[in-house]
C-alpha cells in the first residue's frame, strides 16, 4: 500500500470558529471522499459576529510544513485561501514551484463578507503577479473581481470582460461568482471561463440567509477535490456549486450572528 488514495492539500488560515478557512475546507474534502491535508498561514480568532484578531505564522515554518508534506505524500491537487501578507504569498509560491503539489485552485481571498481584511492591501500586487499565473482554476466573487480587474461589473458584459482579464493576468479558468444583493434578485449566477476558450453560466435559487460563513472555502475547497480525484474541471466547478447551494439551503442553527454554511448537507454531485 502506497499513496494511492486521493490527497489533497489546502494552503490557508485557520479559522477558530469551523466555518471558514483551513476546517471549512479540510471538511469539504472529507465530505468528497478525499484525504485532506494542510499548510496552515494564519490563525483567526473568530465567531459568528466576525474577526476579532488574526496573525500571519512565520514564513519559515510554512516552509518547514510544505518539505513535512512534500517528503512522504502524493498531494494530487492544492488550493490557497487566507495568504494574510506579501511575505506569505512568496513562500507560497516558492514552495509550489519547488515540489508537485498537483494543480493549484486559487481562491483569492481579501475581504470577509462583513468587512474583515485578510490580505493586506499592499500584498494585492503580489497575488496579482505571482500567483494568479500558477492558477488552474481561480474563484474570486465578484468584489474580489472587481479588485483583482479594476472593472466596475454591472452587468454580464463586464462579469464576462472581467473573467477575460483574470485569464489574461495566467489563470487558466475562471469560475466568477455572482453578487448577492439581498431584495433584488432571485437567481445566483456565475460565469466560468475554461482554459480552451469556451465558458458557461451556472445558475441557481438566490437563497435568503446570514449563514453564508464559509461558502468560498467550501466552493473552492470542493473543486480541489474533485480535481485531485481526476473529475474534468468544468464538472468539477458544477458539483462545487451544488454542494455550496446545498450547504446554504440546508442550515445549521450555530452562532447567534452570521453562522457557517452547513458542511453536513446532503446533495446530489
Ligand atoms: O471565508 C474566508 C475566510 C478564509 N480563511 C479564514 C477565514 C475566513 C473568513 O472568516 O477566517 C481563516
Amino acid at each position: 500500500m502506497s499513496n494511492e488514495f486521493p490527497q489533497a492539500l489546502t494552503i490557508a488560515g485557520s479559522d477558530s470558529d469551523g466555518s471558514a478557512g483551513m476546517e471549512a475546507d479540510m471538511n469539504t474534502f472529507q465530505r468528497r471522499n478525499v484525504h485532506g491535508m494542510c499548510v496552515m498561514t494564519a490563525c483567526v480568532a473568530g465567531n459568528s459576529y466576525g474577526i476579532q484578531a488574526s496573525h500571519a505564522l512565520p514564513t519559515d515554518f510554512v516552509d518547514q510544513e510544505f518539505q513535512s508534506l512534500a517528503a512522504d505524500f502524493k498531494i494530487r491537487a492544492s488550493k490557497t485561501g487566507m495568504l494574510a501578507d506579501s511575505p506569505m504569498i512568496e513562500t507560497v509560491v516558492k514552495n509550489y514551484q519547488k515540489f508537485d503539489f498537483g494543480p493549484l485552485v486559487l481562491d483569492p481571498v481579501i475581504i470577509t463578507k462583513h468587512g474583515a481584511l485578510l490580505l493586506e492591501e499592499e500584498a494585492f500586487e503580489t497575488l496579482k503577479q505571482q500567483l494568479i499565473p500558477l492558477a488552474t482554476v481561480i474563484t474570486p466573487n465578484f468584489y474580489e473581481a472587481i479588485k483583482l480587474t479594476g472593472i466596475d461589473i454591472k452587468n454580464d458584459d463586464d462579469t464576462i470582460q472581467a473573467a477575460h482579464i483574470l485569464q489574461e493576468m495566467g489563470a487558466k479558468n475562471v469560475m466568477l461568482k455572482g453578487s448577492h444583493k439581498p431584495g433584488e434578485q432571485t437567481e445566483v449566477r456565475d460565469f466560468v471561463l475554461l482554459e480552451d476558450g469556451s465558458s458557461f453560466w451556472l445558475s441557481e435559487p438566490y437563497i435568503e440567509t446570514d449563514r453564508v460563513n464559509g461558502t468560498g472555502d467550501v466552493l473552492s475547497a470542493c473543486i480541489t477535490a474533485e480535481i485531485a480525484k481526476g473529475t474534468d474541471i468544468p464538472t468539477a466547478i458544477r458539483i462545487a456549486k451544488k454542494f455550496v447551494t446545498a450547504a446554504i439551503a440546508n442550515p445549521i442553527a450555530v452562532g447567534h450572528k452570521y453562522g457557517p454554511v452547513n458542511h453536513l448537507a446532503k446533495f446530489q454531485a
